[in-house]
């Protein structure tokens, strides 16, 4: 191992920040030097509508972990996240507080906008967290939209944050929510109409079959106030426990890694094809298709098998940028 990647694991924040940022310029070989190492964290998605109160729960949930001296990384996939600096003054203090920590390193994922591959990009910073050896990864999301969705579900326990504000609890029911959490949230407790929703939700799990043998807690917090973080953290350690005693905590580990490496064998395939074919042959493929000269189906075939009829090389690979389009 060399210098770099031993001051990488053993937890060097600008070491971390450089391997971040190198595998975002598309260093695939640094990804998989890091690969053997990864893991061993524990993953923890924390989801929930925008000013639920996610990032202030993030918090005082990573406070109590480190007091149990843990490591801790936190992936922020919510613009609006107090993380990066979005938030009033008194928050980012706070916030600050626990960056400058040494056990623990944030990230915020800057979504411009857009939200293509950031499904995938955040499972590599995940990926580069837990090789550095973090005990726990947080990844804070808003739970709204299929890739926020997807986010969500990259943690082996899924909270899932309400708040007492109306129509929240159908909002949440209506998306899903209720289906992917294994622990419930209700934030803001010192709100009015927190028993209500609480009321609610239980009412609604109620109706509901355990899923595996676990029934989901209801929590009630005050993130702000750090009431009910001992509980939160508790139910978090519990369930835990219950994946990993069940044998759960394998067989969930094992879909997620199918999941990934399908994904990486689609993606793959398709860039294959996307660089090794030119736009002028596209666009006749596509002018073809539009006049009915060929079929799509037909068309799309052709190029899958021209391609894969050629040797396959990498990306990084220099004969492909030599050869070029082989179409
Ligand atoms: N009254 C009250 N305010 C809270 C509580 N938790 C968070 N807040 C405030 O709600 C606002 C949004 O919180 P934030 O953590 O940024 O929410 P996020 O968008 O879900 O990450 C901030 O001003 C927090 O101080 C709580 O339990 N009670
Ligand atoms: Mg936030």
């Amino acid at each position: 191992m060399n210098n770099y990647l031993r001051s990488f694991r053993t937890g060097n924040k600008r070491t971390i920040a450089r391997v971040i940022s190198e595998i975002e310029n598309g260093n695939i070989e640094l990804l998989e030097q890091l690969y053997p190492f990864t893991g061993h964290a524990y993953y923890v998605g924390i989801t929930g509508p925008p000013g639920a109160g996610k990032s202030t729960l993030v918090n005082v949930i990573a406070k109590h972990l480190l007091t149990r001296g843990k490591r801790i990384g936190i992936v922020a996939v919510d613009p609006s996240s107090p993380f990066s600096g979005g938030a009033l003054l008194g928050d980012r203090i706070r916030m600050n507080d626990l960056a400058l920590n040494d056990k623990v390193f944030i990230r915020s994922m800057a979504t411009r906008g857009s939200l293509g591959g950031l499904a995938e990009k955040t499972k590599d910073v995940v990926l580069v967290l837990d090789a550095a050896g973090m005990d726990f990864i947080i990844i804070e999301t808003i739970g709204v939209g299929q890739v926020e969705l997807d986010v969500a579900q990259v943690g082996d326990t899924t909270i899932v944050v309400m708040v007492p504000e109306s129509g929240d609890s159908i909002q949440t029911m209506k998306a899903g929510l209720l289906e992917i959490s294994d622990i419930m949230v209700v934030n803001k407790g010192d709100r009015d109409g927190a028993e209500r929703i609480l009321t609610e939700l239980k009412f609604a799990f109620d109706l509901k079959e355990p899923k595996n043998g676990w029934t989901c807690p209801i929590i009630r917090t005050v993130a702000t106030r750090n009431e009910g973080i001992d509980e939160l953290v508790g139910s978090l350690l519990d369930h835990r426990k219950y994946l990993q005693t069940s044998g759960r905590y394998a067989e969930e580990r094992k879909i997620k890694a199918a999941n990934y490496f399908l994904g990486l064998i689609s993606s793959n395939i398709s860039s294959q094809i996307h660089s090794r074919i030119s736009a002028d042959r596209l666009q006749n493929y596509i002018n073809d298709i539009y006049e009915r000269r060929i079929n799509p189906y037909k068309a799309a075939t052709e190029i899958v098998m021209r391609v894969m009829n050629t040797p396959i090389k990498n990306k990084k690979d220099q004969m492909v940028k030599r050869r070029g389009e082989v179409l």
